[in-house]
């Protein structure tokens, strides 16, 4: 499929529509606010969304005065999967199963605290569509590490820098057999946009991470946020794929990357000048970190050369 282009968004009224509204609590430079414009610009307005305990939650705001200009629905945090579940099957008893229900949830909602019921949902091939934004660590409460806080992060349950790794949802979530995965960034909004379009019209689970930086969590300048969310993607430690039914693929800047001269040094990601997250990232933990993003790309390599001639 041929990349959305900007110019090419404004014959289509669902994607010139805001859905989330501005004025909206969001710091300067957040990153879930981007995400969430460009997915609601793809899913348009037959969308319902469910959302637990998370930034998400706080700066939609409270009704009459609410962001979202589409039904939200603030969830518990272990049980939005399964709210998602019970709306969904709702909605098809009424006759309204045309409408997308969406699962819109932080990291730690994600990875520790909403994985039980995202993998029940998962396994059931729940007709919905689960986000996670990945702003890496649990924010909203003050910046506490999350699985999916990166190893030698600086938060505040981790001031020495984390010792565990990043956890690999995506690839956990693949394991389900489910019809899409995908990994996007707000570094890339045509990408991220043409993957909500896309499962838009997929049946069944469906998955996206969407890295999401946030400025006071990551202790970076409110403007470079797009720049931090690119350089992830350059450095390799966060791929743009899609695994549709099983088959892996690679998007974006990040196609030609398995070949490891394309990629930039991850020092010039993990640059505590950048953002102080990264300020007890030495080069000891410089080298882990190395370590396993080759190592992954070798695992997506093996898959992509398997996938080629399986296709011949
Ligand atoms: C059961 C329960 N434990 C803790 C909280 C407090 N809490 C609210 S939001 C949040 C952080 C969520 O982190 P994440 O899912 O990564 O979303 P983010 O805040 O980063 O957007 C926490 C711990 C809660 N609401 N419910
Ligand atoms: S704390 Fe981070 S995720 Fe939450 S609104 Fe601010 S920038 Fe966004
Ligand atoms: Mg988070």
């Amino acid at each position: 499929m041929a990349k959305s282009k900007i110019k090419d968004l404004i014959n289509i009224p669902e994607a010139r529509r805001e859905y989330f509204l501005a004025g909206n609590s969001t710091c300067q430079g957040c990153g879930l606010d981007m995400a969430l414009r460009w997915a609601m610009k793809a899913l348009g307005q037959y969308t319902v969304t469910i959302s637990p305990a998370s930034c998400s939650n706080v700066v939609t705001g409270v009704w009459p005065k609410s962001a979202p200009d589409w039904p939200w629905f603030n969830m518990a945090f272990a049980g939005a999967t399964a709210a998602a579940t019970g709306m969904k099957h709702g909605l098809i008893t009424k006759g309204k199963g045309h409408y997308n229900v969406v699962v819109w949830a932080g990291d730690g909602g994600t990875t520790d605290i909403g994985l039980q019921g995202l993998s029940g949902a998962a396994e059931r091939n729940e007709d919905i569509i689960y986000v996670c934004y990945d702003n890496e660590a649990y924010q909203n409460t003050g910046n506490q590490r999350s699985s999916s806080t990166p190893h030698g992060v600086v938060t505040t349950t981790t001031p020495y820098g984390k010792e565990q790794h990043k956890k690999n949802l995506p690839m956990i979530v693949a394991a389900h057999n489910v019809p899409y995965v995908a990994t996007a960034s707000v570094s890339d909004p045509m990408d991220l946009y043409d993957k909500f379009k896309k499962a838009k019209d997929i049946k069944g689970f469906r998955y996206i991470q969407i890295l999401s930086p946030c400025p006071p969590g990551w202790r970076s300048e409110a403007k470079d946020t797009i720049q931090h969310a690119q350089m992830a993607i350059d450095c390799g430690i966060f791929p743009l794929y899609e695994i549709e039914n099983g088959k892996l693929t690679l998007n974006g800047k990040s196609v030609r990357m398995h070949d490891k001269t394309k990629r930039k040094p991850l020092g010039e990601y993990f640059n505590k000048k950048n953002q102080g997250r990264f300020k007890k990232v030495d080069e000891e933990v410089l080298k882990v970190l190395q370590e396993d993003t080759d190592k992954w790309w070798a695992w997506i390599d093996r898959h992509l050369v398997y996938q080629e001639e399986a296709e011949l």
